[in-house]
């Protein structure tokens, strides 16, 4: 299957993306995942990124090509993916379009989750990320003695540095102005399904699964 998740910045594409992924056994590709993991090693892609996501900007559409490209030719890929994160420019999603016209994938499955800008920017100011994982949690009763639910790792909660409010703020201006827009260049193109990103997370994955396996 060939998922690609959209929504806003901290609408819960991360969280669901990581259990659709595990049931139906695909990979996830998270383009901020990667741009993060870039940072932390210094290599070129993260030097080059580093100042521009953590202002909330959008990283350039050559770079994101490439990343991309080397990331749907991974093995992990060849069963499926869900795709988080990208396209986010139509520049981008052009792009996407060709790869997959090339590699002679459809149908493409578009996931929408919605949420008020108010709901997202009270998730993401209270969001901690587990340092060694990726795993996300709420940053209600953390505390440094805390381990890992998923990895074990003890006191490695961070806070992502786009996660203070003038950043988030950016970053949802950034989506409404700029990645909003792709939804409607994949509405000829996609099987959409748009979903309410403000039940709990396990009725959204319900409510998801519920979709793509009707089709
Ligand atoms: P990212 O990493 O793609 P964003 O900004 O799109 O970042 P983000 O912040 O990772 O998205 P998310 O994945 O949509 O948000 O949300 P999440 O982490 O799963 O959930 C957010 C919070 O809500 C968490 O605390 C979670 O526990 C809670 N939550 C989730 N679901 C629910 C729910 O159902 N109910 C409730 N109550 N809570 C829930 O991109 C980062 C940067 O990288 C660059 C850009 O600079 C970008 O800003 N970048 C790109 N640049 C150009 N092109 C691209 N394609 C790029 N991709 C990344
Ligand atoms: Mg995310």
């Amino acid at each position: 299957m060939h998922i690609i998740i959209f929504g806003a910045p901290g609408v819960g594409k991360g969280t669901q993306a990581k259990i659709l992924a595990s049931e139906l056994n695909i990979a996830h590709i998270s383009t901020g995942d990667i741009l993060r993991e870039a940072i932390k090693k210094e290599t070129e892609t993260g030097l080059k990124a580093k100042a521009i996501v953590e202002s909330g900007g959008l990283v350039p559409d050559d770079i994101m090509g490439g990343i991309i490209k080397d990331a749907l030719k991974e093995e992990r890929c060849k069963k499926g993916y869900i795709l988080d994160g990208f396209p986010r420019t139509i520049a981008q999603a052009m792009i996407l379009t060709e790869i997959l016209n090339d590699l002679e994938v459809e149908p493409i499955y578009l996931i929408k989750l919605d949420a008020d800008d108010e709901v997202i920017v009270s998730r993401l100011s209270n969001r901690l990320v587990c340092s060694k994982c990726g795993n996300i949690i709420v940053n209600t009763n953390y505390s440094s003695e805390f381990n890992c639910p998923v990895c074990n790792s003890k006191g490695s909660y961070i806070k992502r540095k786009d996660d203070d409010e003038e950043v988030i703020r950016k970053r949802l201006m950034v989506y409404h102005d700029t990645t909003a827009p792709v939804f409607d260049y994949y509405k000829d193109k996609a099987v959409i399904f748009e979903i309410n990103g403000t039940e709990s997370i396990k009725e959204i994955t319900k409510n998801i699964l519920k979709k793509l396996r009707s089709v």
